[in-house]
């Protein structure tokens, strides 16, 4: 990855989209540029002092017709240069259901990455080669910005705001991460690898990272700020079941059905809580759907799956 190169490394899907842009845009500036270059030095030549050429009064050569036709034509290749540009940048905030969902916290002067089950990084990310990465970034302090070259993405990371960035990468190898916005003293030096795997590398490399418990006590947090513990705490007016020990468990349901507790049972059973009622119990849980977001759900499963078995 050494030396000098003709073009960057293309290393994600989005590189690919982003490069064709960039190939058309030369090449629209090139043909101008080249027009342009030409009759300077057409008249350069011909109008040089001493020529003969004829100095007369200008030949009305400009009819409506062509003005109209030109900026039509310049219009059209503007507008077009935009939509394809904008239709590119929008992919990159669209929610795939089978992404990958990473969560990256900036902070000066480090970025903290976290995978879906814990595992967490400083200054580091890996990720499998081929599959769809969501990347959800908040900041804890000032306006960060999360820049791969190799991946040509480039994102504002804010604080109170979650943004988002959706890529696939392409190419195992590492590749530099920037911080791209100017947050202090040591932002020059804000930066990171990005590590592609291949998939089964991937796996190995996070059944070997000890698991951490961030998202595990924010989900805590959200816990008793949504009012979930006022039923599930299990002193409230309404008989609730505890949630402690059940992560892994079968739970036999209201309609006789019996359900693994999963992390897409816990979602349903936030989202859509009279789809899977737990048997003995009234339908009593109110959806939380357009409530919490992905990534409140994402801390809720985590705190949820964290409970130590045993307790009620
Ligand atoms: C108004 C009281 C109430 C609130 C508030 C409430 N729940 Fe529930 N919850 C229940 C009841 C009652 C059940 C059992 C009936 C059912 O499955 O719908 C239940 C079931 C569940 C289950 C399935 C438990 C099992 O043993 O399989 C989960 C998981 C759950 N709730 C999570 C939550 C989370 C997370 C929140 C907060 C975002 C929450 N609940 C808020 C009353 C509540
Ligand atoms: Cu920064």
């Amino acid at each position: 990855m050494s030396g000098l190169r003709l073009w960057p490394v293309v290393a994600s899907d989005v590189a690919t989209r982003v490069d064709a842009i960039v190939v058309v845009l030369l090449l629209i500036t090139g043909a101008v540029l080249a027009l342009v270059l030409a009759l300077l030095l057409t008249f350069a030549i011909r109008y040089r002092r001493g020529s003969s050429a004829r100095r007369g009064a200008l030949p009305e050569l400009v009819q409506k017709e062509v003005e109209i036709g030109w900026t039509a034509a310049t219009l059209f290749l503007a507008v077009f240069i935009f939509a394809w540009a904008g239709a590119t940048e929008l992919g990159l905030a669209k929610p795939s259901g089978d992404a990958l969902e990473i969560h990256v916290a900036a902070k000066q002067w480090m970025w903290k990455t976290q995978h879906p089950n814990g595992a967490r990084e400083i200054d580091a990310l890996h990720v499998p080669r081929g599959q769809p990465v969501r990347l959800l970034m908040t900041s804890q302090d000032v306006i960060h910005s999360f820049f791969v070259p190799a991946f040509r993405i480039k994102q504002d990371v804010l604080p109170g705001r979650l943004t988002e960035l959706l890529f696939t990468p392409t190419l195992t190898g590492e590749y530099p991460l920037f911080c791209a916005e100017y947050c202090g003293t040591l932002h020059a030096r804000m930066g990171g690898t990005i590590t592609v795997m291949e998939p089964e590398d991937y796996a190995r490399w996070l059944s070997a990272q000890p698991e951490g418990d961030d998202l595990g006590h924010e989900g805590r947090a959200l816990f008793v700020s949504l009012g979930c513990s006022g039923c599930h705490a299990g002193n409230g007016p309404v008989r609730a079941p505890g949630l402690a020990g059940i992560w892994g468990r079968d739970v036999p349901l209201e309609d006789g059905r019996i359900r693994r507790v999963d992390e897409a049972y816990l979602r349903d059973s936030i989202l859509q809580p009279r789809r899977d009622v737990v048997a003995g119990y009234e339908p009593r849980m109110p959806s939380f759907a357009g409530l919490v977001g992905e990534d409140e759900l994402i801390r809720l499963v985590a705190y949820i799956r964290s409970l130590p078995g045993g307790q009620p």
